[in-house]
């Protein structure tokens, strides 16, 4: 039906399974809460959605146990704990802090309960939603004994919508938030963003674009984004706003935005009391500076450090924390990828403790190929977190199905060998390496009015993968696409099996068709389709007589060195480097012999045609789920598959055709020709 996409993963459908079915309502015969809080008003609205889907049954809400099968939820304070259990879940919940919890089966009272508890009530309402994605995903719940916390501090969405809603890379409509009817108007979506935001244990969301506009922090907006948080709050989500560094002149009539002169920092601390005045959690300020035309304090001579801790300074009193981002790049420098390492490494320690760097998962931007950003690894003293992207930018907007779950979690596990080895990427932004005091991951990930949020319904899979592994990035990304799956479509295993091929398929494919080999930025300037003649991507492939690909080898560029030894060595060198990141750090000529024994031509064009074949195999596959899911779901996506297989001969053609020019080689016979 309608509804069926706009549910997301939080569509509660019957359980099919008839003993699961009995198990989970004989767990369900009364739930035990005190309903005190607006957070525990929305776990009781969430466990009423839920079981009224799951189950097709009205939970029992009572005050205290008295029979089997009842459903605890409280933190330790609870009057309906005796003192003996009390002291034992104190003890026990040490250990999840503020926003972790406990699933365990217990005997209270002589009756047979489940137990949901935690330190907060937000940990209480993770753990609802804990409990009802094992029996969306049909788990038994006969022996729970489950501890889970978040490794990272921020799990942040960033919206790069726009004050007159349109949104910068979005591809799914108009921006959520709707200034015109705010704030009286409180749709409903607000709260369903919110429910599916915290389901998945994200805790903050940057509501508007970093290239921002500076009237998001004036009255007229203010009062309206208190709206917002107001609806945020009972699910554990703070709002933080995105700031145009020369606010003061834009907004206060300054003639300066320079971060020492005290005027300035006299306005932003009166600009952050108002903003505080408005809403008293707010959660910091994101900062997109000195990079892509936007206004920074270098123009003032100043480093982003004196940017950064302008704003810490201002935020400190409030407990505000300023989120800096690393992308930064202006148009000189030959190898734009060294900028970011070049420009923040030197300011190491520089930065106040309430600001944490946001660094792009890449040293580039969101290619679909690239190594680790070496800032992880190379900021000891400085507060460092991730920032993923989830809607498509370079990965065909929302036309193509791709599962982006496997790309966060390789460059998740990636070794940066800050400590020697074994130093993952995710062991960086989780604190566990330098002991940073903030950590983070952030994630763009623009959804919109489109009825299903996202316009393909499975970039709301990397949505979810995006808050998962956030909570916990040590999550298979394999299990966390099979969660969704059971969530989003259906538990029957063979759905279940065949969409999990697809999604899995589906970023190898994407690589593949587009940049294989370590290419990068050969799409168009709307970054959809193929352009490697254009000048700008001509910078990056450096295609000529001789071969293709970047140097950024100790011969050239030298990227290679802002990585850790041995990983510096294994990237300069030809043997050692893996084939994926090839022509990201060499020029490599056309006849070099590639591990298959393939020449480096026939390799990329054997990638090319990889990728398209892979595309077709994904909708063959889907093919066979007609009947199995929801005839609208299956048709749209039938569609739009057959656009991705459309663009992937493009690509595949257009990019052969642009580099043969140069390689003045055959296309094998073995591939079908071009059309
Ligand atoms: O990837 C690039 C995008 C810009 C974006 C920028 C950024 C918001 O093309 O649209 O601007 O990155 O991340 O700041």
């Amino acid at each position: 039906s309608f509804e069926d996409g706009h549910r997301m993963w939080l569509r509660y459908e019957t359980v099919k399974n008839i003993e699961l079915l009995e198990q989970y309502k004989s767990r369900f015969a009364s739930v035990v809460l005190n309903d005190n809080s607006g957070t525990m008003s929305a776990i009781k609205k969430e466990l009423k959605i839920g079981l009224k889907g799951l189950l097709s049954i009205a939970p029992q809400f009572r005050r205290t146990i008295d029979r089997d099968g009842a459903i605890l939820i409280s933190t330790p304070e609870s009057p309906a704990l005796k003192t003996s259990l009390k002291k034992v879940l104190i003890k026990e919940l040490k250990s999840v802090g503020n926003e972790g919890f406990i699933l365990q089966k217990r005997s209270v009272n002589g009756y047979d309960t489940t137990i949901i508890s935690a330190n907060t009530d937000i940990g209480l309402l993770y753990g609802t939603f804990h409990l009802l994605r094992l029996m969306q995903t049909g788990k038994s719940l006969s022996r729970l004994n489950i501890k889970e916390f978040p490794e990272v501090q921020l799990r942040v969405a960033n919206h790069w919508d726009n004050i007159d809603r349109s949104v910068e890379r979005g591809y799914a409509g108009l921006s959520l938030w709707d200034w015109k009817t705010l704030p009286n108007y409180k749709d409903p979506r607000y709260t369903d963003y919110a429910r599916l935001s915290s389901s998945v244990g994200i805790n903050g969301v940057v509501i508007n674009n970093v290239n921002a506009n500076a009237e998001f922090i004036t009255s007229r907006y203010l009062d309206r984004i208190a709206t917002l948080a107001n609806i945020f709050r009972p699910y554990g989500i703070k709002i933080y706003l995105s700031i145009n560094f020369n606010s003061p002149q834009l907004l206060g009539n300054l003639n300066t935005a320079d971060p020492l002169d005290e005027d300035v920092r006299e306005w932003w601390r009166s600009k952050v009391q108002e903003i505080y005045n408005k809403i008293p959690d707010m959660g910091g300020f994101l900062v997109k500076a000195d990079s892509e035309g936007q206004p920074g304090p270098n123009t003032y001579g100043r480093t982003h450090s004196d940017g950064a801790n302008l704003l810490a300074d201002a935020l400190k009193p409030h407990g505000g924390i300023v989120m800096w981002r690393a992308f930064v790049y202006g148009e000189k420098q030959e190898d734009r990828i060294r900028e970011a390492y070049d420009e923040f490494v030197p300011l190491d320690g520089e930065f106040n403790d309430n600001v944490i760097l946001q660094v792009k998962k890449g040293p580039l931007d969101f290619m679909p190929m690239e190594p680790f950003s070496p800032l992880f690894g190379a900021m000891p003293n400085t507060n460092t977190m991730i920032e993923f992207q989830v809607t498509q930018e370079y990965l065909g907007n929302a036309n193509h199905l791709l599962y982006k779950g496997k790309m966060y979690n390789k460059i998740l596990m990636s070794d940066t060998y800050a400590h020697g080895k074994g130093t993952l990427v995710g062991d960086i932004i989780s604190g566990k390496i330098f002991k940073y005091n903030l950590t983070g991951m952030a994630g763009v990930i623009n959804p919109g009015t489109a009825r299903n949020w996202t316009g393909h319904p499975f970039v709301q899979s990397s949505w979810y993968a995006f808050g998962r592994l956030a909570w916990n990035y040590q999550l298979d990304p394999d299990k966390i696409a099979r969660e969704w799956i059971q969530m989003t479509f259906s538990n029957e295993e063979k759905v279940v099996e065949k969409i999990q091929k697809i999604m899995s398929i589906s970023s190898e494919a994407a690589v593949n068709y587009r940049e294989p080999l370590g290419l990068t930025h050969i799409g168009t300037g709307s970054h959809y389709g193929p352009a490697p003649w254009s000048k700008r991507s001509q910078i990056f492939h450096h295609a000529d007589e001789v071969g293709i690909g970047f140097n950024r080898s100790t011969s050239g560029s030298s990227a290679v060195s802002q990585y850790h030894e041995p990983l510096a060595s294994e990237f300069n060198n030809l043997s050692t480097i893996p084939e994926e990141l090839l022509l990201w750090f060499h020029h490599v000529r056309w006849d070099y012999t590639m591990k298959s024994g393939n020449s480096l031509w026939e390799e990329l064009v054997n990638h090319y045609h990889v990728g398209v074949n892979q595309v077709r195999e994904m909708q063959e596959l889907w093919d066979f789920l007609e009947n199995e899911i929801d005839t609208e779901r299956f048709n749209h996506v039938k569609s739009l598959l057959e656009i991705q297989e459309r663009d992937a001969v493009r690509w595949r053609d257009a990019c052969l055709l642009y580099f043969q020019s140069f390689s003045r080689k055959e296309i094998p016979k073995r591939y079908e020709q071009p059309k």
